[in-house]
């Protein structure tokens, strides 16, 4: 039998299942424009104040 655990936790671009210090790396990359696409939380182009506010919600957070 085949399990595929899948999983999206939005924030956690390392793919590690948390929300950490390494992903807040990425998000700052984002937010400078670099790779839009995994930080843009409301799809609207930008990483700006608005997909922050989601991320920081997100920080510290373990998806179990
Ligand atoms: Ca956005």
């Amino acid at each position: 039998m085949l399990f595929f655990d899948l999983h999206r936790l939005y924030g956690d671009a390392t793919g590690d299942r948390q929300v950490d210090a390494a992903d807040f790396l990425a998000f700052r990359l984002a937010y400078l424009g670099v790779n839009l696409a995994t930080y843009d939380y409301d799809g609207d182009g930008v990483v700006n104040s608005n997909d922050f506010l989601q991320f920081r919600t997100r920080f510290l957070t373990v998806f179990v």
